[in-house]
């Protein structure tokens, strides 16, 4: 087995725990001292530096969502001066002001040391050739990967986002053996590789995929088109970016990084989870100094698995992502998590890899789930009474996972929206009447 860090990754329990609290009171020492946001949030709280002196009084802390970046847009939060950090990534900022973070040096090789410990993990070695099929610009997926992928000593081919074709000849060419992107992409690729009867002359070895939910079906899909052991990657811009958390070789949750990132699984009030029940993702940086980040609620539905894992590296593992909080759609006021959706679509053999879900409310009337499926080629037999035959028993599949009844649309293998970077797979119309039924009160 080999490891990037050992001394951190095969670290005991007890040491780790002394080393996260020292980090603790480093990090909330230096927000209290240098980011306004956070000292007064602290004041109203009443708790000071001085007030940590175990792991536990994390709970004392003020907590961190996205709105308080949006608030303090752009470099607000940054606990050092502005003429140490030497890097800023961006949200993109569909929903309102982009969100800014920043990176000192120091920043930029603990990043990068985080994300060679990952692929190291997953077996990636010096002399691999590694294609990252992601957008190199205010998305942290591009340089993140790439400064991982030079940190450990692979080489970095920069491919950048899009032209598919382009992609493909690149990694013929160049004998590609790793690939970095979405899953949705990788599906994309993969479909267009076999289209093209080029899967065997490539030289794919690992697929890191991340930066949206899927599933395990398709990272089987992915793994059996491209002949690739394929890996999920966790991250988010708030705490650097790509390689918060990701796969070992047991490909049985991911391992998160401890000594970077203090941990917490909560429920919708606040509190700690059961070990095994799901929650919120929530996350303290421990080792970032340009922007320290509190209790960051990032949003993410996961669960801890609490078993050693056979890799040897003892930080705790996560569940594969669930989905994010506040994409959970309340269907006549059931919870669905769009990845119970993509599970039960993907075990059925007649389903390609690519739906949409349309969540729709008619005028008085209860709301409604539509999901429009992709047939695969091979499941389309021309006759009709075959095609009302799959839309049952998906409709039927559903209905029993998710309590609640959807409309299938089975719709033609390739007219669903591909897309190079995060695919949008919900679209709630419902969202749209409230806004213009706001708009109607206003006017
Ligand atoms: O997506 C960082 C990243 C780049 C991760 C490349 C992995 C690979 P953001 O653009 O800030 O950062 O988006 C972060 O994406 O809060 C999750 O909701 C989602 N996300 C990221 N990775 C996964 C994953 C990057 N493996 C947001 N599974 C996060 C599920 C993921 N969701």
């Amino acid at each position: 087995m080999t490891y990037w860090q050992p001394e951190f990754e095969l670290m005991k329990r007890e040491e780790l725990e002394d080393l996260q609290l020292r980090r603790l009171k480093s990090t909330v020492d230096r927000v209290y001292k240098n980011v306004p946001f956070y000292h007064s949030r602290m004041k109203e709280a009443g708790v000071s530096p001085a007030d940590i002196k175990s792991l536990d009084d994390l709970a004392r802390l003020p907590t961190t969502r996205k709105a308080n970046l949006r608030e303090n847009y752009p470099f607000g939060l940054f606990a050092v001066p502005r003429e140490q950090v030497v890097r800023v990534h961006a949200s993109s900022g569909t929903t309102g002001k982009p969100t800014v973070v920043g990176y000192t040096k120091n920043d930029i090789e603990t990043w990068s040391d985080i994300m060679a410990r990952d692929f190291v993990m997953v077996g990636v070695h010096k002399g691999d050739v590694f294609q990252n099929a992601v957008n190199y610009g205010f998305f942290t997926g591009g340089l993140g990967i790439h400064y991982g992928i030079e940190r450990m000593g692979a080489m970095a081919v920069p491919s950048g986002v899009g032209n598919t074709e382009r992609q493909l000849e690149i990694m013929q060419d160049f004998g590609t053996t790793v690939l970095h992107c979405t899953p949705s992409y990788a599906l994309y690729l993969a479909e267009t590789a076999k289209a093209k009867g080029l899967v065997e002359k490539l030289k794919l070895r690992i697929g890191c995929f991340g930066a949206e939910p899927w599933s395990d079906e398709a990272r089987r899909d992915l793994e059996d088109a491209l002949n690739i052991k394929a890996y999920d990657s966790y991250g988010l811009s708030e705490m650097f970016g790509p390689g918060v958390a990701f796969e070992c070789q047991e490909q049985d949750g991911l391992h998160i990084w401890e000594d970077h990132f203090l941990v917490e699984i909560l429920d919708r009030d606040g509190q700690p989870c059961a070990p095994g029940e799901p929650g919120e993702l929530v996350v303290t940086s421990l080792t970032k100094e340009a922007m320290p980040l509190l209790r960051y609620h990032t949003g993410d539905m996961s669960y801890f698995l609490d078993e050693k894992c056979s890799c040897g590296r003892t930080s705790r593992k996560l569940h594969r992502f669930l989905g994010r909080a506040d994409d959970m759609l309340i269907v006549r006021g059931i919870n669905v998590f769009p990845s119970q959706i993509e599970d039960v679509l993907v075990s059925l053999p007649e389903i390609g890899n690519y739906f949409q879900v349309i969540v729709d409310r008619p005028k008085h009337g209860l709301d409604e789930l539509t999901i429009q499926v992709e047939m695969k080629d091979e499941a389309f037999t021309g006759e009709l009474s075959d095609l009302a035959r799959v839309q049952r028993r998906v409709e039927d599949k559903l209905k029993s996972i998710l309590n609640v009844r959807s409309k299938i649309e089975l719709v033609e293998k390739g007219s669903l929206p591909r897309t190079a970077g995060k695919s949008k797979k919900i679209v709630d119309k419902r969202d749209v009447y409230a806004k213009d039924e706001k708009a109607k009160a206003g006017s």
